[in-house]
């Protein structure tokens, strides 16, 4: 098993449902002390500042606080796997620093060493701006670099979009993140304990597919043979993650109740060689289910920018939604024919100075 290392508030928490053989780290020592850890690495503010306020949402003194902890943190990151949210300060400013340390490394870091991260990234709709900002810029900069680097392994980018959009308790929702990274993390696993029928995905051949540089979105599902599975795989895309790009690389289990259709697979080979991705893949017996399942992860490198780009659209959209409800509120729609949503659609909206340039331009017409 990996080392897990659970950075700030988010971050701790799902560590620890994920091991409890975590280390979490913390500014803060109210957020450290509320959860169970087998370690847990105090990290300081010049001053002590921080001990009940943590980094209040700013990434700049989590990189401060990087110093207090660079020791334990470089002499566990091999081959770990960090979590932490993109939002605030210590989770965002700690991993900044992180990533920072290992573009810096000369040598080629082996395969077996790649550090993984599993992202929190915050629900731009609803969440405050801060953690959408904050997150934007860890995008554009410390991840941007790491990709380039190729000295990071995959990167997981979770999403609180299904949290809000459900009302999912916190502790619920940390729970299914775990869930799912669980399954997937399984592969290996399972290969070496299911009767294997075709391919193979040993523990080399897995580690080599996370030791990639690039984002990873995985999915499982029960696999009808009698549909498309591109069709499957849109459908049934994981929620928790944000969706997948263009696959530069695939891996895929494809498990079959005993004795079912070894065949099945053909299909999902041809899906991605039709995407121009030759995947590794292993088709296993599982007495324990009555239909076929498969676990997909395709690996995409959409460039942090354009990543940023997404958030800032879904940022506009939220401006745009409130421009639509003081509209509602203080203009009379039907005299003006104006269809809100459109004239909404037509400006970008990014801040208050174009709420008010909008909102204008609409009693002008
Ligand atoms: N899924 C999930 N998201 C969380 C949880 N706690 C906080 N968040 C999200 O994480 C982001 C804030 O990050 P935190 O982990 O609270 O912040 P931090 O890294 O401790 O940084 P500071 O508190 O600012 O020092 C926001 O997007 C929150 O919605 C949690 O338990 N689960
Ligand atoms: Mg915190």
């Amino acid at each position: 098993m990996r080392n897990i290392i659970g950075i700030g508030g988010a971050g701790s928490k799902i560590a620890s449902k994920l091991s409890s053989d975590s280390a979490i780290v913390n500014v803060s020592e109210v957020e450290l002390d509320k959860v169970a850890a087998k370690e847990k690495i105090k990290a300081v503010l010049h001053g002590g500042t921080g001990a009940y306020k943590g980094c209040r949402m700013d990434p700049a003194l989590g990189e401060e606080a990087y110093a207090s902890v660079s020791h334990e943190l470089e002499s566990r990151i091999r081959g770990a796997l960090v979590v932490a949210a993109t939002g605030g300060g210590t989770g965002n400013g700690l991993t900044t620093a992180l990533m920072k340390h290992l573009v810096e490394q000369q040598d080629q870091i082996p395969v077996e060493e790649k550090t993984l991260f599993a992202m929190i990234l915050p629900y731009a709709r609803l969440e405050s701006d801060e953690f959408v900002v904050n997150t934007s810029e860890f995008l554009n900069n410390a991840v941007a670099s790491a990709i380039d680097s190729g000295n990071t392994g995959n990167i997981f980018m979770f999403t609180n979009r299904l949290k809000f959009e459900q009302r999912i308790p916190e502790d619920r929702f940390n729970q299914m993140i775990v869930d799912s990274l669980q399954f997937f993390l399984a592969i290996p696993r399972k290969n070496a304990e299911l009767k294997l029928v075709d391919g193979h995905v040993d523990q080399e051949d897995f580690d080599l597919f996370l030791s990639k540089p690039y984002f990873n979105h995985f999915t499982y599902f029960d696999y009808d043979p009698g549909v498309d599975f591109g069709r499957q795989l849109q459908e049934n895309t994981n929620e928790l993650l944000l969706p997948a790009e263009q696959p530069i690389e695939a891996l895929f289990l494809m498990e079959i109740p005993a004795g079912g259709d070894q065949s099945a697979f053909y299909s999902v080979v041809e899906y991605f060689n039709h995407q121009g991705v030759k995947p590794i893949y292993s088709v296993a017996e599982n007495p324990a289910i009555t239909k076929p399942r498969v676990t997909v992860a395709q690996l995409y490198s959409r460039k942090p920018a354009e990543l940023v780009h997404d958030f800032n659209t879904i940022a506009d959209e939220h401006a745009q939604t409130k421009v639509k409800k003081t509209l509602n509120q203080f203009v009379e729609l039907e005299p003006l024919q104006v269809n809100m949503a459109d004239e909404a659609r037509k400006v970008k909206t990014t801040g208050q100075e174009d709420i008010v340039a909008l909102l204008k331009r609409i009693h002008k017409i």
